[in-house]
């Protein structure tokens, strides 16, 4: 169970917590220069477009010169905000993925994307959580929300509203963008970790950007294979958290609300 570093997709070889140890030192030169070119390629972008937070947090995690290892940056997120990082081998059962982020454990990809998957991949590598989401996790009032994410996990599945909590995740947590000084920027990781998105997200006169409404963000279907039609900004990482305080009560509602199709448009919209 912990001799070999796991194969991509190997779910034979997780813990019943889903997760995998990440084996650093036998990570194969040829993965790290991988990192090396998705990282060199995506650093102008960020600096332009991703958002202060996102800034910060990749700064603080020094991880430009090959895959990163787990258990320094778990040293680094514990002093930052408490989080640590777990290996697994892809995705894993939403019960667990809940209650990785409930215990303030983010779950990490432990494989990388052949070169000739650069520009798209259909599932997560260490790529894309890693420095798609980890940044995040050195803001506090983000990492307090992920935390509350994840406890209304067990909840949402109990009075069937799995479905909204997905939106609000999807929505906010892997495309979500924020309003600052100077304008708007991305702090999704489904945004951050793929150089078109990064661009198009914020600059792009094809999506409808939207203003953060909790309700409106739990109704919104959403697309998974191509760039979004829709992106939703936040004002700061605060508003993320204050949902959650409301969100048993938003769920309810949103189990039986109308949903939205992916691009479509509402009355009640406040375009940016
Ligand atoms: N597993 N590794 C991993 N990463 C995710 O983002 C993830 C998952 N399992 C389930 C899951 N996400 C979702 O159900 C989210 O929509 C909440
Ligand atoms: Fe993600």
């Amino acid at each position: 169970m912990d001799g070999l570093p796991a194969l991509r997709g190997d779910y034979a070889a997780a813990a019943p917590d889903g997760t995998v140890p990440q084996h650093h030192a036998l990570v194969p030169p040829e993965d790290h220069a991988t990192w090396r070119a998705l990282f060199r390629r995506q650093s102008p972008l960020w600096e332009r477009h991703a958002a202060r937070a996102y800034r910060d947090g990749i700064a603080r995690l020094d991880c430009e010169d090959g895959v990163p290892d787990f258990a320094a940056t778990s040293e680094r997120l514990r002093a930052a905000t408490g989080w640590s990082l777990v290996g697994v081998p892809g995705l894993i059962p939403e019960g667990l993925f809940f209650d990785h982020l409930a215990a303030r454990r983010f779950p990490v990809t432990v494989w990388i994307r052949r070169p000739e998957e650069m520009d798209y991949l259909e599932e997560p590598d260490i790529f894309h959580d890693f420095a798609g989401h980890v940044p995040l996790l050195t803001e506090p009032a983000f990492a307090d929300f992920l935390q509350a994410y994840g406890e209304l996990g067990a909840h949402a599945q109990r009075i069937g509203a799995l479905k909204p909590l997905a939106r609000l995740y999807w929505h906010m947590v892997e495309f979500g963008l924020i309003e600052e000084q100077g304008g708007l920027r991305a702090y999704g990781a489904g945004i951050l970790s793929s150089s078109a998105e990064t661009v198009y997200s914020v600059t792009s006169d094809t999506p409808l950007r939207l203003r953060f409404d909790p309700r409106r963000v739990l109704r919104s279907d959403y697309r998974i294979d191509d760039l979004q039609p829709t992106y939703f900004a936040i004002r700061d990482y605060a508003e993320l958290f204050a949902t959650v305080r409301d969100l048993p009560a938003l769920l309810d509602w949103a189990r039986d609300a109308e949903p939205i199709p992916p691009g479509a448009t509402d009355p009640a919209d406040q375009p940016i």
